[in-house]
């Protein structure tokens, strides 16, 4: 087995489950929260049809937990991001951007509140740990803030609940979206929620047991082999046909929710305590000055990191993705545009060409999420 070339240290961990992965076929890493995420096994086609047709079990343990726990724990989630939590279920995940005074998105992870007085927040790729201990001392706020060894797996995929209810019982196929269950696996129990970063549905589950993580992962294969189960990771085609967005790539420090779509996420005609609600209100008045849209290009045979986007033969857009589609013959990008140029391109103003190896594409201006069944697009032969 060749390792990857990556060097090792305390500074970049490696999870419960990296030993398995290994094994299993990794062949590409990144490095997310300080932790390995692997990025592909057998190549980002064959692990996307794999996973939209069978099961995928995938070590997001980088998905780091930050825990907020005491009197004003809750507080101090609402304090960091526009999205209304008052009216949390006891059993319920959040998907909440957390913004600071400027209303820019700090990270973008699922909050849940795993007992009276404890938040968990599931982390994007940025130090929140920081952020949050610089607030609470501040704030002088009655709360204490830690990073629990959380370590998250995910079971993705159309076969994801059958494999599920196989290792921890029937019982959790009740579980709807973005809520979770504690289920008993031998003498423990893990918090399950039926969440993760792809479309296709499935699960994700706690693991804060290491030994008995692994053992859930190894049941997994053992159990699911039928299933045609799989190793498997976070898919950058299959999220991004799916309109999911990654921080770090599609949105920064520089841009708000209001820019990156996640409008939906931010109650901002509700009486909150939140940082970033005069700022995003006032940028709601104002209108954003470029928001995140999606441009598909039919028949390109290669993409290319240097891909650029012209209108009118000029130079627009910064794109933050861009792929192949594994289903159509297309590629697609996520780009911020500036919004004078998206109301040209509504009205069909300009002609929108992708240059990509020196040859220039037809494309065509989409909102996201894209509807690429919608689009008359070839699919791949
Ligand atoms: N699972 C867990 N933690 C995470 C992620 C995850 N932390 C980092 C990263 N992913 C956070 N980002 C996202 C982005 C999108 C979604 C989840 C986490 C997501 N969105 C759904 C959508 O857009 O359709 C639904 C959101 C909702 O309705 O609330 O799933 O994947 N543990």
């Amino acid at each position: 087995m060749t390792l990857p070339l990556i060097t090792f240290s305390r500074r970049l961990r490696e999870t419960p489950f990296t030993d398995r992965i290994l094994v299993g076929g990794a062949q590409s890493f990144t490095v997310y929260n300080h932790t390995l995420l692997p990025s592909w096994f057998r190549s980002l086609e064959a692990d996307y049809w794999h996973l939209v047709e069978n099961v995928q079990v995938w070590d997001v343990s980088c998905e780091r937990q930050v825990q907020l726990k005491g009197p004003d724990a809750e507080k101090l989630v609402q304090l960091m991001t526009p999205r209304d939590l008052s009216k949390a279920q006891a059993d319920q995940c959040f998907y909440v951007p957390l913004c600071d005074e400027d209303g820019h998105i700090l990270n973008d992870p699922i909050a849940i509140r795993v007992s009276d007085d404890t938040w968990w927040l599931s982390l994007a790729d940025s130090d929140i740990y920081l952020w949050a201990r610089g607030l609470a001392n501040g704030m002088r706020l009655d709360v204490e803030i830690s990073r629990p060894d959380v370590w998250p797996i995910a079971v993705q995929g159309p076969k994801a609940e059958t494999l599920m209810a196989r290792v921890f019982g029937e019982e959790v196929r009740s579980t709807r979206f973005f809520r979770y269950k504690r289920l008993p696996y031998h003498s423990h129990e893990f918090i399950v929620a039926r969440s993760g970063w792809s479309g296709q549905g499935g699960f994700e589950i706690y693991i804060d047991d290491v030994e008995l993580g692994q053992a859930v992962w190894d049941e997994f294969f053992v159990v699911g082999a039928d299933l045609n189960v799989g190793h498997g990771c976070p898919n950058n085609i299959e999220r991004m046909e799916t309109g999911l967005l990654s921080f770090g790539s599609d949105m920064d420090y520089r841009h708000t929710p209001l820019q990156c779509g996640l409008d939906r996420y931010c109650q901002l005609d509700a009486d909150l305590p939140s940082m970033s609600m005069d700022a995003l209100r006032a940028q709601r008045e104002q209108g954003v000055p470029s928001r995140l849209v999606g441009v598909v290009a039919p028949g390109v045979p290669v993409a290319s990191r240097h891909s650029q986007l012209l209108v009118d033969g000029e130079p627009v857009g910064d794109i933050t993705s861009q792929t192949l589609s594994a289903r159509y013959d297309a590629w697609i990008c996520f780009a911020y545009m500036e919004s004078e140029l998206i109301a040209a391109l509504q009205e069909s103003k300009g002609v929108l060409t992708l240059l990509c190896n020196n040859l220039e594409y037809d494309a065509v201006f989409s909102e996201l999420p894209f509807k690429l069944d919608q689009m008359g697009l070839k699919t791949r032969t």
